[in-house]
């Protein structure tokens, strides 16, 4: 009961986001001697109430789900798990004498709570499949999980974020640590070389799987204003998140084009380009992969779709390369959690453009964080709107009812 009421304080704060700009200046301090120990102090004190927050925000939410699907053994799983972390986070409440014993508790604290989450993930989405199994999802229903998973993993890739960041600034050195980096971010994250990593081990999948695989085209295009055309395109940036889009992208594009051309003796090429304007970063990947529908296209995204019993799904090897898993829609999540995005253009017949958008500027790359608040609760409470469009086609689509806002 005490720790109940503790949630609903920590719950009635709205999350503070920060910008890729902040997150490296905090970082630069750390690194400096003179400032470590003050910075470690004071990221300590930030996330002692941010974490709860965060966690308490979206602890709310799993709360106002479907009972159905609250019943699922796998989703109270999840909750045992965010209430477990939730619990030891506030044992650092009022501790305000900080002193060396208790920032090393701590970060052992943040360690534990990583591990516990790592696979929240998978669980979370065994309990949508098993619930789908059971009793079926009505397009209510189902419109409300959506909404409820994309910020339900976008808070977890927050928190990661934020945990993340202080094990590597303030923890034990890891030696193989790339010294320029600010914890898990690039300062001078080189675009180019993160699309030839992902694109090689995407290759290498799709080799062992199809015996083939396109190739690969590259064209650049610097148009910063205030770099050279020749500069290499750079950006304040998480690599490993900037890879596990590409990668994602390069796999489903690779697929469509090595089935769509098995007859023929030639696969053409995936062209990649990459633009640094002013404000946008951009990067195209063009596959000559067929296409999709446009009115299946947004079917991509969709965490229910995914689940859909796969084919595939016995036989281990083909597996990384077969359906649309959850990767699309935590890719989208990734963009647009330092306001980015991914946007899919098809040209059916022909082939698909994938574009990941990315900030240039880091103070305008701030998170996009999910606010627990009567406008959220809402959407779990109320049946979406009927459409005031006539559209019967739509229907059979599942593409009617937008999840309101
Ligand atoms: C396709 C389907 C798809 C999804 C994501 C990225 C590229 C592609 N190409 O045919």
């Amino acid at each position: 009961l005490a720790t109940k009421s503790v949630l609903e304080k920590y719950a009635s704060f709205n999350p503070s986001p920060l910008s890729l700009k902040k997150f490296v200046e905090f970082g630069r301090m750390g690194a400096m001697e003179c400032s470590k120990e003050g910075s470690s102090k004071e990221s300590y004190a930030f996330l002692q109430k941010e974490l709860p927050v965060r966690l308490a925000n979206i602890m709310k939410e799993i709360s106002l789900l479907p009972e159905n699907l609250l019943k699922m053994s796998s989703v109270k799983l999840v909750m045992s798990w965010y209430q477990q972390s939730f619990k030891e986070l506030i044992e650092f409440e009022n501790q305000d004498r900080i002193n060396k014993n208790i920032m090393e508790n701590f970060t052992h604290t943040l360690i534990n709570i990583r591990n516990r989450h790592s696979n929240v993930v998978e669980t979370m989405a065994q309990g949508v499949m098993e619930l789908k199994e059971n009793h079926g999802i009505d397009s209510n229903t189902e419109n409300r999980i959506q909404y409820f998973l994309d910020r339900f993993y976008m808070s977890r890739i927050s928190i990661r974020m934020l945990i993340n960041q202080h094990i590597l600034l303030f923890g034990k050195k890891e030696k193989n640590n790339d010294p320029r980096h600010i914890g898990c971010i690039d300062p001078n994250c080189n675009v180019s070389l993160v699309v030839q990593d992902a694109y090689e081990n995407a290759r290498f999948l799709c080799e062992q799987y199809y015996l083939a695989a396109p190739e690969l085209n590259i064209v650049s295009k610097n148009s910063s204003v205030l770099e050279n055309e020749s500069d290499p395109i750079q950006i304040v940036y998480v690599p490993s998140h900037l890879y596990h889009m590409l990668f994602e992208l390069f796999k489903n594009a690779m697929r469509a084009t090595t089935e769509h051309h098995s007859e023929e003796d030639q696969i053409p090429p995936l062209n990649v380009m990459i633009v640094k304007g002013q404000e946008d970063l951009s990067v195209k990947i063009s596959d000559q992969g067929g296409g999709i529908p446009r009115a299946k296209l947004e079917l991509v995204f969709q965490y229910m779709y995914s689940t859909a019993p796969q084919p595939a799904r016995s036989d281990i090897a083909s597996a990384p390369l077969a359906g649309y898993g959850y990767g699309l829609p935590l890719s989208r999540l990734y963009a647009r959690y330092f306001q980015g995005d991914i946007v899919l253009n098809s040209f059916e017949g022909y082939g698909t453009d994938a574009i990941i958008y990315l900030k240039v500027l880091s103070n305008e790359a701030n998170e996009m964080l999910p606010v627990y608040n009567t406008t959220a609760s809402k959407v779990y409470h109320t049946d979406i709107p009927v459409n005031d469009w006539s559209s019967s086609w739509v229907t059979s689509h599942r593409l009617q009812n937008p999840t309101p806002k």
